[in-house]
């Protein structure tokens, strides 16, 4: 498996995303309602997955996808993704990661996709179209942006990080405004831009020391996972196990600040 080969072909798809986003931010043609008034998507995310989509299934024509638009909304999510998991060549996609910060005109939306070979992450591409930043990364190869090395914070204290997270749309929006909230006292900040797969890239670079979000799917996660790896961080489950392709509350780290996080996110709290 040519992962370099891999890479570029994510890339390249994503960019065509991207120019679509470009295009269409902040005045998208038509917006749906998903699982809730909160959960929306445009014509412009089915467009942008059909464009991935026919990019990848070119140049691997026996891999399997799996995308956010074409699984239903919910719990299924994951399961899908665990029963497609031991395909040989898996990509995870995600068109727009952001759709709200997309239909608003907030310039936070990205395009995240990643591989998995043989069940293991090998590659994540996260691009971000308003400000032209290719993320990428390979396993055991380190991660880039726009061709620079990336590397996590070297931040050792909890208290003086710079943490992400979000509110997410279904049951765990209660617990995470909370976390957010508990976490606000103690620590240097927390930022919410809206769109996981960014803030993972962020914590790649080492512009965020951490970042937490209950209730996200594998399309969310799969790229930036790699990504924050081959960086040099930590990834897992809010319970500390290893990240996999079915973890929905994730915490990811430039490795130094990962416990002190996870106990903090462990405390006792009562959902929604
Ligand atoms: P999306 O824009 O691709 O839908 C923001 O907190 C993050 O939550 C975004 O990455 C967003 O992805 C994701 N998100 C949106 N709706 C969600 C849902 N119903 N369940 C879980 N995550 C969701
Ligand atoms: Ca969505
Ligand atoms: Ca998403
Ligand atoms: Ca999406």
């Amino acid at each position: 498996m040519d992962l370099q080969n891999a890479q570029r072909v994510a890339q390249a798809a994503a960019r065509v995303a991207g120019e679509q986003i470009r295009t269409f931010i902040g005045r998208p043609a038509q917006t749906h309602q998903k699982s809730s008034p909160h959960d929306l998507v445009t014509e412009v995310d089915k467009a942008c997955q059909t464009a991935i989509y026919e990019i990848l299934q070119k140049e691997y024509p026996t891999s399997v996808l799996l995308g956010e638009e074409s699984v239903p909304p919910g719990a299924a999510a994951a399961t899908l993704a665990v029963q497609q998991v031991e395909r040989d060549l898996l990509w995870v996609v995600d068109p727009i990661d952001g759709t709200l910060n997309f239909i608003r005109g907030l310039p936070a939306c990205t395009v995240s996709i990643g591989l998995m070979v043989e069940s293991v992450g090998r590659v994540g591409v996260i691009y971000d179209p308003m400000r032209d930043e290719m993320f990428s990364a390979i396993r055991g190869q380190g991660a880039y942006c726009n061709g620079r090395p990336m590397r996590v914070s070297t931040e050792a204290d909890l208290s003086s990080s710079v943490l992400a997270s979000g509110f997410p749309t279904g049951a765990y929006r209660g617990r995470n405004a909370e976390q957010i909230r508990r976490f606000g006292y103690h620590v240097r900040n927390v930022r919410a831009f809206g769109s996981a797969a960014l803030h993972l890239a962020y914590v790649a670079a080492g512009r965020l020391d951490g970042f937490w979000e209950n209730d996200l799917n594998a399309w969310d996660l799969l790229a930036g996972a790699v990504m924050v790896e081959a960086a040099g961080g930590r990834v897992t489950d809010a319970d500390g196990a290893p990240y996999s392709l079915d973890t929905r509350h994730v915490a990811a780290t430039n490795g130094h600040i990962h416990d002190q996080l996870l106990r903090d996110l462990n405390l006792d709290i009562p959902l929604a």
